[in-house]
């Protein structure tokens, strides 16, 4: 819908009816059954099962239905009776569904029987699970276990994640990429860089004593939207939000909560944030550099007039290094620089300023858009500089929380899933496992992607996920990809990666998560660690999409059997017929973190795995809390310049990553197509486009490789100048593989240089400067 502003937007606000209107449009019938109902209903309980969605934490006494429009679609997306069986696989070549669209293809269904890839006729051909283990074992044997890849998107539990990485090391590698290397490894790397912990420092309860919290590019209307209500009790009780973003996200503007019926009928939104910034793409170092300069120009003031200190100048003192360089460098940059690289005034960020001033206890929140772009680490610093500034870590009611992304991907890396051997407690494996795991560092996803491009990588198996859509660089690494003699995809959807196959592949069909896993030590429960490191058992009801599935337990045994000779220590057929088991592994490995895991597994709320940043014992280099001074006021890695634009690559709301659940993004108002460049009315202007027209995106990065994605509709978007917008994964032929942040090579998909192409040629400005 166009506007009188002439741009596309939506005028509800998130939650409300919309939010139920869009799981029913999207399901139909198949939403309204009473098994789909009940099982929604145990979604996010204590004894129930974790949602498969985002990681938001799930609370102790949740809702009567703590589920969300975008959880509730994630489930029914699993709960489907369709199936995408053998007679599926025979009638269409793989060839002819490299066509499809991710949305067509996740539509065929759940996938029911193991399948290898006939090369010769181009299908997929049903096999036996012996058969298919065997192969597979053989392949691997075969290859130096160095030149494979195990990758794992953060949805498998922790049991399945820490069999995963105890096979990896087994077998002789630490290759071990994780979705979390494309998401929030600059948390993983640059938080933990500067408050010695990789993962956020608050609790839920937090949320309930802070006055003020900020966020900087997290989408929590459409990626974590259960978040939202804590959000609106806090704004409420008189919390403020100031949120930092080049996009004006509905639920961080105004919230109906579905579960209240008084809000429902008035249908009176809570508005949610109190200060919205557009800020530049990559401008939020430069937008914090303004707030702390603010901050300190209170402090000298106050001090001069009273006497009394607004910063925590005891915390600063006891517990932090590095505040006098990072108060020079604030003093030194001017005004002028910090407006120009932010794209905001100095009253603005003066006014966010005062705002986190006037608070004494203040939470700082990010996402995506500041961990996705080459200075994200930095952007980081600068979001911790402001909190140890008032001491706002390692209290209540404050602290540092950054929000992931896939259901157990923080999990995943607390029991192992990691590249880097010095995060794993060797010494536990070694006693333990009697064996001497690989000293040497493993590949994270871009160096995996590397490997593969340049024939060092031979193998991968991928324990869920859709790794070649959702990397970098899609050109030249689905040509790659193809030359690798082992592909094994562990997947309950079909999706695009299962269709760019090594020499021999495989599509190894799994359990979901809301359905039941019957082994012979009885019917099994998993676990996961959440957004705010809470452990939560889960447990699967439903029966089977198939009876040939098996759990993703199973699998990975399954393999590691085939592959591995027999060892005393490592009892592959005990673990999978009794989870209880691996849950005491991973007690015995991490006792600090998992004390009598299986007893308290269930504890309402989840368990709590501890965090040293909150208690204030800082595991850094310097052993305080350290405050950075940015090299950079931009977050971007390459120079404005004429024609070049900063292209956000964003989700609808109609989307987990890689799968589309329909054509709607409604909290953006745009509807029924996805194939669209959002840029704002001045900037089509300039460029001399009109509204409607089609053009393609080129990549604008100066390392010589023509990039290019055709056939987007230029929409107008409240969007800040030089910036544009649009979805991924359409978007990731653009990205450079070599484009991403500094620290932790986390793919830079926020701040992406491009050009965009008319017919004619070139179109206009801006790249300012
Ligand atoms: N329904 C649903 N839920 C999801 C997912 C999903 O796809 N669908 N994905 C899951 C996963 S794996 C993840 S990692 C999370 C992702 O959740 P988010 O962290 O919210 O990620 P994005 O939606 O990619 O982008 C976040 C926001 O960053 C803003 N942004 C872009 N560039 C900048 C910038 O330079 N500065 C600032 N301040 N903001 C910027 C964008 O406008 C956007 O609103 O969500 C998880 N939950
Ligand atoms: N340009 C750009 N690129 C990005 C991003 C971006 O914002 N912009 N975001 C990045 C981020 S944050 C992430 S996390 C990655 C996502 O990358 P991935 O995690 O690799 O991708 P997903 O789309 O989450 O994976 C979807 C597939 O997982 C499988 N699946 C679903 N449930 C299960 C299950 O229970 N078990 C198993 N075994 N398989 C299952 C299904 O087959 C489904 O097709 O993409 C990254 N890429
Ligand atoms: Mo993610």
């Amino acid at each position: 819908m166009a506007h009188d502003d002439d741009t596309v937007h939506y005028d509800g606000p998130s939650g409300g009816f919309g939010s139920l209107k869009g799981v029913a449009r999207i399901f139909g019938k198949e939403w309204a059954t009473p098994m789909a109902l009940e099982t929604l209903r145990r979604q996010n309980k204590p004894g129930g099962f974790m949602c498969v969605s985002c990681a938001w934490t799930k609370p102790e006494h949740p809702h009567p239905a703590e589920f969300c429009e975008n959880g509730a679609k994630a489930t029914l997306w699993e709960l489907t009776t369709r199936t995408c069986d053998p007679g599926f696989f025979a009638k269409h070549t793989v060839s002819e569904l490299k066509e499809w669209k991710d949305y067509d293809l996740e539509q065929a269904g759940r996938l029911t029987h193991p399948m290898r890839y006939d090369r010769a006729d181009d299908r997929y051909v049903p096999v036996s699970w012996e058969e298919a283990f065997d192969n597979i074992g053989a392949e691997l044997k075969a290859l130096d276990p160095k030149s494979a890849v195990f990758y794992a998107s953060g949805r498998a539990s922790l049991e399945t994640s820490y069999l995963y990485a105890l096979f990896a090391r087994l077998y002789g590698h630490n290759n071990l990429p994780d979705s979390s290397n494309m998401c929030h490894e600059t948390t993983s790397v640059g938080l933990k860089k500067v408050t010695g912990s990789p993962v956020g420092t608050c609790q839920l309860k937090d949320f309930s004593l802070c006055d003020a919290i900020f966020f900087f590019g997290q989408n929590t209307g459409t990626n974590s939207p259960r978040f939202l209500h804590t959000l609106k009790d806090a704004v409420e009780r008189g919390c403020k939000i100031v949120t930092f973003n080049p996009v004006r996200e509905k639920g961080l503007i105004e919230f109906i909560d579905p579960q209240n019926p008084r809000q429902m009928i008035t249908q009176k939104p809570t508005e949610i944030s109190c200060l919205y910034y557009q800020v530049r793409p990559g401008g939020d170092i430069a937008a914090i550099m303004g707030m702390i300069k603010h901050v300190l120009a209170i402090e000298e003031r106050q001090w001069a007039e009273t006497g009394h200190h607004l910063l925590n100048v005891d915390f600063i003192d006891q517990h932090t290094s590095g505040f006098d360089e990072m108060v020079a460098k604030v003093k030194a940059t001017s005004w002028e620089e910090i407006e120009q690289e932010s794209g905001l005034s100095r009253v603005d960020l003066e006014a966010a300023g005062q705002v986190y001033c006037d608070a004494s206890k203040v939470i700082g929140i990010y996402g995506m858009g500041v961990t996705q772009h080459v200075h994200g680490s930095q952007t980081i610093g600068m979001l911790v500089n402001l909190l140890l500034l008032r001491g706002n870590i390692g209290v209540d009611g404050a602290g540092i929380s950054p929000v992931r992304g896939h259901s157990n991907v923080q999990g995943q890396r607390t029991v192992g899933i990691s590249e880097k051997p010095e995060l794993v407690p060797y010494d536990n494996l070694r006693r333990i496992f009697e064996f001497e795991p690989p000293p040497e560092k493993g590949v994270n996803t871009v160096e995996a992607c590397e490997g593969i491009v340049d024939g060092s990588i031979l193998a991968f198996i991928g324990l869920g996920g859709n790794f070649v859509r959702a990397i970098p660089e899609r050109e030249e690494m689905e040509e790659a990809w193809t030359r690798m003699r082992l592909t094994v995809q562990i997947a309950t959807k079909l999706n695009r990666s299962h269709l760019i196959n090594g020499e021999v592949a495989y599509l190894l069909p799994c359990l979901g998560r809301s359905e039941e896993d019957i082994q012979k030590g009885g019917p099994q429960s998993v676990t996961m660690e959440d957004s705010l490191s809470m452990i939560h058992g889960s447990v699967g009801r439903r029966k089977p999409a198939s009876k040939h599935l098996l759990s993703e337990m199973a699998i990975i045994a399954g393999i590691a059997k085939a592959t591995l000779p027999p060892k005393p220590t490592i009892k592959w057929d005990e673990w999978v017929g009794d989870y209880g088991k691996v849950r005491d592994l991973i007690e015995t490995t991490y006792p600090d973190k998992f004390k009598d895991f299986n007893a308290r597994m269930f504890t309402p709320g989840g368990f709590f795995k501890g965090n040293q940043a909150r208690e204030r014992i800082w595991k850094t280099e310097s052993g305080k809390a350290e405050f950075t001074t940015p090299t950079t006021l931009s977050a971007m890695g390459v120079p404005d310049k004429p024609g070049r634009y900063r292209l956000i690559t964003m989700r609808s709301n109609d989307q987990f990553n890689t799968t589309i659940y329909g054509y709607s993004d409604r909290l953006r108002g745009i509807e029924g197509t996805r194939d669209v460049l959002l840029m704002s009315p001045k900037d089509i202007a300039a460029a001399g486009l009109q509204h409607g027209q089609v053009v393609s995106l080129v990549s604008d990065a100066d390392d010589g490789v023509h990039r290019q994605v055709d056939g987007l509709t230029v929409t107008p978007f409240d969007l800040p100048d030089g910036c544009l917008g649009a979805y991924y994964p359409e978007m990731n032929p653009l990205v450079p593989l070599w484009y991403h942040d500094k620290a932790s090579k986390t793919p830079a998909a926020k701040g992406v240089p491009v050009r965009i192409v008319t017919e004619v040629g070139v179109a206009g400005p801006p790249g300012r400067r």
